[in-house]
């Protein structure tokens, strides 16, 4: 068994959980499950942020103190997670004294290496994104990009971690790993950026500017940076199972990728003498009916809102099928609605219904065998082999929007099956021929719908769940044993009805 380890970002808790939040923990859900499916041995791990400024001035506002305040957000991203059916199995937090500890162990050992020197800092630094800034980081008129917030010239004395002296065996892991970065046009921008002489990276803060982190091992004046301590959850989450590190995966937004992810994260370890994570997998950004979307802003979707409404997984569907990952994609409610109501309801939705009332009606509810097999079926079965080759592929190279649309076309082609064999013309007649055809033609819908189903759960996992059950069918321990056209079905008990994806009464609730 293949051991993989796969993780999503860790959010901060200075707002309530969002859309690009609950996109990013369902895809790595759905690649997570695939894993699975494929025999895999997934550790699959996500969790929260909770230190550095914007979390202890949030909880200021709020009037709590920050651990409170940590406590009660990091419950609303926790519920996420179980309410979208993400299938982790750790979540972290920060604040945690296992993670503490490891972070402190590595500035341990990295100032004890001589790798951390303090030295006194003068410049711009920017509260929004805790960062120092450099002049290339204005606009070309001189003046701060948006991005920053206010930014404030500062001086003050810092620990450093020497970043510079590994640039050239950085660029030189990228240019031997080619599939570091996923879409591979990303891990270009990492080359670009380090086409640059890189600043060491400043590790702390002033315990006089910033109280909520974690302190210095070896100063308790500073505490640590943010991203230093965050970027180190990854490895905490395994320290005690060796055999899941290097991680596989890190799932990423596009802008947390550089720097963050793809230079100090793997600079950090390899001064630690750790070896890099194998890969990071940026996804782009959702856009809200065309605006950009932001907590500071307050221009979001509330992912439960539509999950509430037209159920978990029809959320799940839509944002692996509307967005290709990499790029950016809008969250629109017409466009959801679309989708919701002709891919689910009408199609999926339909040839489920349609088995289930024909079985019913024709056969006592007993799918029967096959007694006949004409072009038309071996038609169907050779484009269902197809289906089946194209979307493991598609799987494999994380093109899960179009592994979707290919796995609806063939759900498309089986309700067109349908129509073409008529099986409520068969039904009325007596002659034997007729019988038989209408036998092939159920034994024929059951089974596309079932290996249509057995493509699905790494997305809609109820939702397969639900149709197997309404099948009479329990799928076997070996997945890819289940994606062959077989008999299996055969003599088993369908459920009187399903409903799967019931028509919306009004429209989900958008916060604008
Ligand atoms: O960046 N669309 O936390 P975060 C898609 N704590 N994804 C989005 C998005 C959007 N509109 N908005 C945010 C942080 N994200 C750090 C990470 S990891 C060691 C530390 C994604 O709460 C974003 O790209 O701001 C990131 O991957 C994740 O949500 C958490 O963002």
């Amino acid at each position: 068994m293949k051991n993989f380890y796969i993780t999503t970002a860790i959010d901060y808790v200075n707002g309530s959980p969002h859309l690009g939040h609950a996109y990013e923990k369902v895809l790595t859900d759905v690649i997570a499950r695939y894993r699975r499916m494929m025999g895999d041995n997934v550790f699959f791990l996500t969790g929260v942020d909770e230190h550095g400024q914007k979390v202890q001035q949030s909880a200021k506002a709020k009037g709590v103190p920050p651990q409170q305040f940590c406590d009660e957000v990091s419950q609303e991203f926790r519920a996420m997670c179980a309410k979208l059916d993400i299938s982790n199995t750790d979540f972290i937090r920060t604040t945690e004294e296992r993670h503490k500890k490891v972070v402190r162990q590595l500035l341990q050992q990295l100032f004890d290496k001589g790798e951390i020197y303090k030295a006194e800092y003068k410049g711009f630094y920017s509260t929004r994104q805790e960062q120092f800034l450099q002049d290339k980081d204005r606009n070309p008129d001189g003046s701060w990009p948006e991005i920053f917030g206010e930014v404030t010239e500062i001086t003050e004395s810092n620990y450093f971690f020497k970043l510079q002296q590994y640039q050239s065996w950085l660029i030189e892991h990228l240019k031997k790993n080619e599939n570091f970065v996923f879409p591979r046009y990303r891990q270009k921008q990492v080359l670009e950026f380090l086409a640059e002489p890189l600043n060491d990276l400043c590790i702390s803060r002033p315990r006089e500017r910033l109280e909520w982190g974690i302190t210095l091992p070896f100063d308790e004046n500073f505490v640590t940076y943010v991203w230093f301590d965050a970027l180190v959850n990854y490895y905490t989450a395994v320290i005690d199972k060796p055999e899941f590190w290097p991680a596989d995966f890190h799932v990423i937004g596009k802008d947390i990728l550089v720097p963050p992810h793809a230079v100090y994260w793997p600079i950090m370890l390899k001064a630690c003498g750790i070896e890099p994570p194998r890969s990071l997998l940026a996804h782009g950004w959702w856009s809200i009916n065309g605006a950009k979307m932001s907590k500071s802003t307050g221009n979001f979707v509330e992912p439960m809102a539509f999950a509430d409404q037209y159920g978990v997984d029809a959320l799940r569907y839509f944002m692996i099928r509307e967005m290709s990952v990499g790029q950016d994609s809008d969250f629109s409610q017409t466009q959801f609605l679309a989708r919701y109501n002709a891919e689910l309801a009408n199609n999926l939705g339909n040839l489920v219904n349609r088995t289930l009332n024909m079985t019913n009606r024709f056969a006592g509810g007993v799918i029967p065998a096959a007694e006949t097999q004409d072009e038309v079926e071996l038609e169907l079965q050779r484009l269902w082999d197809k289906t089946r080759d194209e979307v493991l592929g598609l799987y494999d190279g994380f093109q899960f929007h179009i592994a979707l649309e290919r796995t609806f076309a063939f759900v498309t082609a089986t309700n067109a099956y349908i129509e073409k064999r008529a099986p409520w013309k068969l039904g009325k007649s007596t002659d034997a021929k007729d019988q038989a055809l209408l036998k092939t033609t159920l034994a024929t819908i059951a089974e596309a719908l079932r290996l249509a189903t057995a493509l699905l759960p790494a997305v809609m996992p109820s939702t397969a769940q639900k149709i197997n059950g309404v099948l009479g069918y329990e799928p076997g321990a070996v997945w890819k044993d289940e994606l062959t056209w077989s008999t299996r079905l055969t003599g088993k008990k369908v459920a009187e009805t399903a409903i799967l994806f019931p028509r919306p009464e009004k429209p989900a609730a958008e916060k604008k």
